[in-house]
């Protein structure tokens, strides 16, 4: 088979072989812009989009990809490249692969470059909605006081030199005063990444920094943007190089980037579009009233899930999810802690299932073909594990829930963060925290509330008895019997409790 580089001169080369755009991407215009254009966004609103663009009489709502960081230049230049064309791969249950050539970003910028040049695309009057995956640990809130952090260093950065900023707040501001200054419409800011009322979260910290950066355009963000909540959802581990190489070796199609995930996706939006929106529903996605309780499902079962998974799992020496979840132990653990400790905080969920949902989550974490990376689940638990724990751990709490499994899982968690598993072997820490988790874990070998101390992660929890007690015991527990022993004890607790 003869290989031929993604691009627009190339596309057609592949139309036999795997779906192609098939509309003519010159004609679409950019509607949205989108600022950070990682595996996920290609997984998942780039393929909605793309697929409502099918519809020939749909040409407002192309994306302009934004890469923000000097670490996203990867991404950029392979866009670039690659006229903004790559390649998404679906790994089914069975191990068949079916492949697309996604089409909707059709234009890309690259922040650090020429930073104006980016504000001016999100003021640009075609531009509708400017969407968001920044990860949670971009909001830049303050875990302990939920206020938005004025110390940190880009954002000091960023009211020093309004015209060159960093920081997504820097870029919004700039361009959402352009937008007024020129009398533009307003605009839809909307979050894709995984927190709790990421709509509200994004306006809380957008209009707090607007009213120490630019205080004379406040009432008019007020007025004039709209910020939705969403729940986002798919399953994209990290692309491989045998990703790369089977794409070419199967299709001919030389992709630098190629996107890998799985089959199941799900977005469930807030109908609160102040200029306009695609109409998504068209293509699978849901708009409704109130997403909190879905968003507060799927955080707190399929993202708590995954660092349950990815911590116990990295303890125990495996490298993958599906490696973790298929010890009877840990996916024991797991079915346990959805159970007994998360499904009584959930409410609201008019049409879902609840049981089949957790069973279809273990079935997605064991599929064997996705290979997702426990380095990826367990990278910023800094800023995972509040937002997919904590908040269960308060609310079970207040309710005299249980609480074994989780505060179990932060034992866990403080025993990874010394950087070792079970057999001595040192673990890939990926976070932005990691010394400061390193020096509190060391501390806690002596006294293991030393590791709650964190207040930036677990608030009070230090103060509460039942979890300072709850946690310790299951640290020595682990310290004693290893982490093998001590998930196996703790099931087998809660089973005779039941
Ligand atoms: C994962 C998510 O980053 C994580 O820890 O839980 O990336 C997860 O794979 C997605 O939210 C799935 O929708």
């Amino acid at each position: 088979m003869k290989n031929f580089k993604l691009n627009n001169q190339n596309i057609s080369q592949f139309s036999e072989i795997v779906s192609i755009p098939k509309y003519d991407r010159s004609k679409v215009k950019t509607g949205i812009v989108h600022v950070g254009v990682g595996g996920f966004h290609r997984a998942h609103q780039a393929l909605y989009t793309d697929q409502l663009l099918h519809d020939n009489s749909v040409t407002d709502w192309g994306i302009c990809g934004v890469a923000l960081l000097d670490f996203d230049q990867k991404i950029y230049n392979t866009l670039k490249d690659q006229d903004g064309l790559y390649t998404l791969i679906l790994k089914e249950l069975d191990g068949s692969l079916t492949r697309r050539v996604i089409g909707s970003i059709v234009e890309y910028l690259y922040a650090p470059e020429n930073p104006m040049v980016v504000i001016e695309k999100m003021a640009h009057p075609d531009v509708k909605i400017i969407t968001l995956t920044i990860t949670e640990g971009g909001y830049n809130y303050n875990e302990s006081t939920g206020e938005f952090e004025f110390k940190n260093p880009n954002i000091i950065h960023d009211l020093d030199n309004p015209k060159a900023p960093k920081t997504i707040f820097g870029f919004l501001t700039q361009a959402l005063k352009l937008r007024k200054e020129t009398d533009r419409s307003g605009v839809t800011i909307q979050s894709c990444d995984n927190i709790q009322g990421n709509g509200h979260i994004t306006k809380k910290m957008v209009l707090s920094y607007i009213e120490v950066a630019a205080p004379e355009i406040l009432t008019w963000v007020k007025n004039n943007v709209s910020f939705p909540n969403s729940m986002v959802d798919r399953i994209t581990p990290v692309t491989s190089p045998l990703d790369i190489s089977k794409l070419k070796e199967d299709t001919g199609i030389e992709d630098e980037w190629p996107v890998v995930c799985e089959p199941f996706k799900q977005w469930v939006i807030e109908d609160n579009f102040i200029a306009g929106r695609p109409q998504w529903e068209n293509v699978e996605a849901q708009f409704v009233k109130n997403v909190e309780p879905y968003e507060k499902m799927k955080l707190s079962l399929l993202n708590a899930g995954h660092s349950i998974l990815g911590i116990l799992g990295a303890l125990m020496g495996y490298t993958t999810i599906d490696e973790s979840v298929s010890n009877a132990s840990i996916s024991n653990f797991l079915r346990i802690y959805m159970g007994n400790e998360v499904t009584p905080t959930l409410d609201n969920l008019n049409g879902i299932n609840l049981k089949n949902y957790k069973h279809s989550l273990v079935q997605r974490f064991g599929n064997e073909y996705i290979k997702d990376q426990i380095d990826r689940i367990c990278s910023q638990s800094s800023a995972k594990i509040p937002i997919f724990i904590i908040p269960t751990i308060k609310s079970q709490l207040k309710y005299k829930g249980s609480i074994k499994h989780a505060a179990f899982l932060i034992a866990a968690w403080a025993k990874y963060s010394l950087g070792k598993n079970q057999y001595g072997k040192e673990l890939n820490i990926i976070d932005v925290m990691k010394e400061s988790l390193n020096e509190k874990a060391i501390l806690a070998k002596e006294k293991p509330e030393e590791f709650l101390e964190l207040e930036t992660i677990f608030s009070n929890l230090k103060n509460d008895p039942i979890f300072v007690s709850t946690y310790t015991n299951a640290y020595k527990n682990i310290s004693a019997y290893g982490i093998q022993k001590s998930i196996i004890d703790i099931n087998s607790t809660i089973l005779n409790e039941i």
